[in-house]
């Protein structure tokens, strides 16, 4: 093979030289660990490590890459000590992951390195928000995602390039296409000639790239990356090469032709760029030998260090604590003149005094800009804090969600209005796997609230009705607001926005406009995992929360005899368990009351909680009343026998007869 190296150094070559081979011996080793069963799993790179060294090479430190399971070439080339990387394959805490995550699935601020989740695409949104950082705050940053041509097929690919090309991000999309994804040949996987012409369609310069050529890589990400430094564009690059190993080692490579084998083991960038060295005078044998030996006792020195390190004493304690960054809470009183107003307005005034609080915090989410949103919510923002800051979107839910937390990582924050709660689910893999578990994973907090306008009772049908806060209450690591005031709902909501934690905030639309109350003009915080106790009353203990709240209140307010305490939870994750003990201990009597339908909601788990913790001071079964376990139907009187309003006051009374 022949490199153009007309225009690098000697010095910088022999670089590059080292930067190819350090992966190369790594893997090797690694290899012969795995057999001796001292790691336990391993996906090759090997063949494909000119990409990973090139592209990483090409970029300034302060450049973040986004690597895959194949990429360790990026790792190294960011020069990663290696025992820390060993540390983190044995699940050791030195590592970057305290155990909690295994091979490369892990990030690092200190290199600029974000890691994968296991499912491979969300990844490519996530660098359209570093990419989106770096543009707002006029950085000339470049931020290079990878991806085999296997995750290209996800909905998450398309979604991120879309939305790289239409807000111009200067993203470099890095695709290795190395012939297979696990088993799948490329022409099982996708239907044009190269990746690469998928650029037409997204409106995007695209490249192909020799991924077996150390040089051309270089050389040519290098041209890309200054070029989209100055004019901040996203670029598709696909890379042709070949995985030459199994998708792990343990699943071998029966099903790969011998004949590919054959062609692209003769292109093994590593041995022909060795060679070509040689052949150039560039380096000799000696000198070579002499890289590969400080390297080879780099590796076991490295590896002696981790094989040495204790392995991790587990502590609940520590798991526990990691779940959520540490947030420190500002307490914001208002003396200010109260006004009535609409939930709504509530929610809009928190919305515009965080915006001018916070500088760095952007607002995305479909048709927020001049329109203002279906709800009218952010109308007029555009003219306040302009387009950069108040952002239109396309319909892609996960890859919104996945640039909020790339927002996150590069020391953004965002709120992302859901157009309807409903809709999440088209982005439910980021909120529960991406934004939920970074923290614990490695330290990553992620500054996100999502606004969820949800709920039925406004003839809306299955889809643009739905309470769905039991699926995320379900997953460690995210908050859930819920409120059922306006008063509530802008104190919460800008604390949400303080809250370096992601967010889910539950906005009932049954409520927006017909909720009102006098709430301070200016900006004042209400604390998190506090509920409040609006009615206060011996018999009977009645939690519920959103909607529901107000339906309790016009059944009581029907019945004068019953005395109750009332509980809004006002949030549930954290669940103010505290509130609910001391009012179950008092009354001796509790009725839960949710709009979701009933089965797996939060009614079962508070039940259940009074049931452990209060059972000696009970009169009487804990009950629970929700929606019927079906989907939610628009007929309004199909909704209104649906939703628990009509069988509340029965299971009340029952209650109170018991
Ligand atoms: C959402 C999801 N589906 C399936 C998998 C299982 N899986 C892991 S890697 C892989 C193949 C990926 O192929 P490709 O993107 O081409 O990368 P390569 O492994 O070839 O480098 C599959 C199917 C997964 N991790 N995530």
């Amino acid at each position: 093979m022949e490199f153009n190296t007309e225009f690098l150094s000697p010095n910088l070559q022999i670089e590059i030289y080292k930067g190819l081979l350090k992966p190369r011996l790594i893997e090797e080793k690694m290899l012969v660990l795995l057999r001796q069963g001292k790691i336990s799993k391993w996906f090759s790179g090997i063949g494909q490590e000119a990409i990973s060294v090139g592209v990483t090479m090409a970029l300034g430190a302060e450049e973040y890459i986004l690597p895959m399971h194949r990429n360790l070439g990026v790792f190294t080339t960011r020069n990663i000590p290696l025992h820390r990387l060993f540390a983190q394959w044995q699940g050791k805490a030195s590592g970057f992951t305290k155990g909690r995550d295994r091979s490369f699935h892990f990030g690092t601020q200190e290199y600029k390195i974000v890691g994968m989740i296991s499912h491979l695409g969300p990844q490519l949104g996530v660098a359209d928000g570093i990419a989106l950082a770096s543009k707002l705050n006029k950085k000339h940053q470049v931020t290079a995602v990878f991806s085999g041509e296997g995750g290209t097929s996800e909905g998450d690919f398309h979604e991120a390039l879309n939305v790289a090309s239409v807000w111009q991000l200067p993203v470099l999309f890095c695709v290795e296409n190395n012939g297979y994804g696990l088993s799948t040949p490329t022409n099982e996987q996708y239907n044009c000639e190269h990746i690469a012409d998928r650029g037409v369609g997204y409106g995007m310069e695209s490249h192909i790239i020799d991924g077996n050529d150390i040089i051309e890589v270089y050389s040519k990400v290098s041209e890309i990356a200054r070029s989209v430094r100055e004019n901040p564009r996203p670029v598709l690059i696909e890379f042709k090469t070949f995985r030459m190993r199994g998708h792990e080692e343990a699943s071998g490579t029966k099903y790969v032709p011998q004949e590919l084998m054959d062609v692209w083991g003769e292109k093994d960038p590593v041995e022909n760029y060795e060679r070509f060295l040689k052949e150039t005078g560039v380096l000799n044998d000696g000198q070579i030998e002499a890289i590969k030996a400080e390297f080879t006792k780099e590796i076991i020195d490295n590896l002696q260090i981790a094989f040495e390190e204790e392995d991790i004493t587990p502590n609940e304690i520590n798991e526990l604590n990691d779940v959520f960054q540490v947030f420190d809470f500002q307490y914001l009183k208002s003396n200010s003149k109260v006004e009535e107003i609409r939930f709504v307005d509530a929610v809009s005034d928190s919305l515009k005094q965080s915006m001018q609080r916070h500088e760095n915090l952007v607002i995305i989410g479909q048709d927020i800009a001049e329109y203002g949103g279906v709800f009218k919510i952010t109308e007029g923002f555009v003219e306040a804090f302009g387009k950069e800051r108040v952002r239109n979107t396309p319909i892609c839910e996960s890859a919104i969600i996945e640039t909020a937390m790339g927002l996150s990582i590069a020391g953004m924050k965002s709120v992302v209005e859901l157009q309807f709660a409903d809709f999440i689910s088209s982005g439910f893999n980021p909120v529960v796997n991406y934004l939920a578990k970074s923290f614990y994973r490695w330290g990553q907090h992620a500054d996100v609230v999502l606004r969820m306008p949800c709920g039925a009772g406004v003839g809306a049908g299955p889809f643009h009705s739905q309470t769905n806060e039991a699926w995320f209450t379900k997953t460690p690591g995210l908050k859930v607001v819920y409120p059922a005031f306006p008063y509530d709902a802008k104190g919460l909501l800008n604390t949400s926005i303080n809250d370096p934690n992601p967010v889910l905030f539950f906005e009932h639309k049954g409520l927006y406009r017909t909720i009102k109350q006098e709430v301070p003009t200016d900006y004042y915080t209400l604390p998190f995992g506090k509920a409040s106790l609006i009615r206060s009353g011996e018999q009977v203990t009645i939690i519920s929360y959103g909607a529901a709240v107000h339906w309790a209140l016009e059944v009581l307010d029907r019945h004068y005899e019953i005395k109750a305490d009332v509980i809004d939870l006002r949030m549930i994750q954290p669940l103010d368990i505290e509130a609910i003990y001391t009012s179950v201990k008092k009354t001796g009597r509790v009725i839960i009351l949710q709009e979701d339908s009933l089965f797996g909601g939060i009614a079962s788990d508070i039940s259940a909680l009074i049931s452990e913790h209060c059972f000696e001071y009970l009169d009487a079964p804990v009950k629970r009343v929700g929606s019927l376990d079906t989907p939610i139907p628009f007929n309004k009187r199909l909704e209104e026998q649906y939703l628990p309003k009509v069988r509340f006051e029965d299971a009340l009374l029952e209650l109170m007869n018991y």
